[in-house]
């Protein structure tokens, strides 16, 4: 039985890859951070019970790194573990970089002095092209990196420590430049599912409205189950490289709203607020990725579209509002 080490295991990513390895026949350990309300911690890894086993860690100690490493002896190694929210990035730069940039390094210096036969999969982000886009319009692996928020910039420094020691120590570590991907275990602070939250919310009449900010950008939204699979196809491929996973399609959030409302026959802008809160001091504007590569050399496609994707997140909470009701 192959072992997987999984960091941000209780995270959505985490939870839906959990489910694809111990369904390939994997084992699968994971680390997570100590909180105060456990059950808070690990409420979407929980229905897996002792499936999946679990330590306590922090990508900030290499020592306890290491002991895990030590005592799992993983062949997979998928670092998931992130400050994942780009606005709030803006509050908290600083803890920002340490766990998207330096929490790298630690779990690679980890790698490389207890494990380096196993593979490594870095989690890497669309965030980190910034504004920069193709003259066709997308943007692929070739595409400049040049970010506009603090998670972006830490992301990229991450993604190029993991080319560094790929040349450098010869290890197999890999990254996945994942585009945006949601699902019904996205955080409600996350775009897609506040707005679907709050639309199933007012068509239920238990809300009046929701506050949003920039509705203008535009995003290629993906189903985390899609990516995941993504995840595992990138990391066992025979040669480490980097590779874009994204839809090839692309939405405004205003789109969204659209479809979202629209779908329990509402007009969205009777009820959306504009709130600058929500807004960035740099925004992101355009998202639209090419996976041509990984379609080519892994023969990997998404299974749900924008409209799919949204449906299943809207069906999750009609019925669980349904239920608490
Ligand atoms: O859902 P979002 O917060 O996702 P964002 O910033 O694109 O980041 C996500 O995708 C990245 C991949 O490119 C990941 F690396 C990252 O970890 C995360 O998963 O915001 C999407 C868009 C933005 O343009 C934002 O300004 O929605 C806009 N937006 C408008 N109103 C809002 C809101 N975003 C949030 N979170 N909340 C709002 O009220």
């Amino acid at each position: 039985m192959k072992r997987a080490l999984i960091t941000g295991i209780s995270g959505q990513d985490g939870s839906y890859l959990s489910e694809y390895l111990l369904e390939n026949g994997y084992e699968v350990f994971g680390i997570i951070r100590r909180h105060s309300t456990p059950e808070n911690q690990e409420n979407r890894i929980a229905h897996l019970g002792d499936k999946v086993k679990t330590f306590y860690g922090d990508v900030f100690g290499q020592s306890s790194l290491e002991r895990i490493m030590r005592e799992v002896q993983p062949d997979e190694i998928y670092n998931l573990a992130a400050q994942s929210h780009v606005r709030i990035s803006f509050d908290i730069p600083a803890y920002t970089f340490q766990t998207n940039a330096l929490g790298v390094l630690n779990m690679l210096e980890a790698y490389k002095e207890v494990c380096p036969k196993a593979k490594f999969y870095q989690a890497s982000s669309s965030e980190m092209f910034g504004n920069s886009v193709n003259e066709n319009g997308f943007q692929d692996e070739s595409t400049k990196m040049i970010p506009v928020s603090p998670y972006g910039i830490a992301k990229l420094a991450g993604y190029n420590f993991i080319r560094h020691y790929r040349n450098a120590y010869k290890l197999h570590a890999v990254n996945g430049i994942l585009f945006n991907h949601e699902s019904p275990r996205r955080g409600t602070n996350f775009v897609t599912n506040k707005i679907v939250k709050a639309a199933v919310r007012i068509s239920l009449g238990m809300d009046e409205s929701v506050e949003l900010g920039n509705l203008d950008s535009f995003r290629d939204w993906g189903h985390s189950k899609d990516y995941v699979r993504a995840m595992h196809m990138i990391l066992n491929h025979d040669e480490a490289d980097d590779f874009v996973v994204a839809t090839g399609r692309t939405h405004s959030v205003r789109e969204l709203c659209n479809y979202v409302f629209g779908s329990f026959g509402l007009n969205w802008t009777d009820y959306v607020v504009i709130n600058d809160k929500f807004k960035r001091s740099e925004e992101l504007a355009y998202l639209k990725g090419d996976s041509h590569k990984i379609k080519m050399i892994l023969n990997w496609s998404p299974n749900y579209t924008f409209e799919t994707l949204l449906d299943e997140m809207i069906k999750y909470w009609v019925a669980y509002y349904v239920s608490v009701k």
